[in-house]
């Protein structure tokens, strides 16, 4: 399932370019374009869904493949033993302005804390 008029669609089919850092059959993780830590990669499913959600119902599979190649990229990335953070804006009000199902990997540095 692609959309035609989805940024992150047209980056799978390689029509828009991106820094691609890891590639399986059905997930892309390529960086940010605006970085907001040392690292910041975006892990996608290969399909088109709007949300984490949406995908979640779709394709579990595929949601566990975004997961795992999420670990892989910290761990290529040399970030995973000091910690990294995975999150999904899902909505307007969480900031979500492409509505393709991407995972943010962020880490290199210390975060702070998201809650509390
Ligand atoms: P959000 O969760 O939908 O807010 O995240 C979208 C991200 O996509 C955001 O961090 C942008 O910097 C990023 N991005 C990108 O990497 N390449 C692009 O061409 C565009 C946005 I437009």
């Amino acid at each position: 399932m692609t959309a035609s008029d989805c940024l992150f669609c047209r980056i799978v089919a390689g029509e828009i370019p991106a820094t691609v850092v890891r590639e399986t059959p059905t997930a892309l993780a390529f960086r940010d374009i605006n970085p907001q830590a040392s690292t910041h990669v975006l892990v996608v499913p290969k399909s088109h869904h709007p949300d984490v959600v949406a995908l979640a119902k779709a394709e579990p599979e595929a949601l566990a493949e975004v997961f795992a190649v999420a670990g892989e990229v910290a761990e290529a990335e040399g970030i995973a033993e000091g910690g990294y953070r995975l999150l999904f804006n899902t909505g307007a009000d969480a900031g979500q302005t492409v509505f393709h199902a991407h995972l943010h990997l962020l880490g290199g540095e210390w975060l702070g804390g998201l809650v509390g």
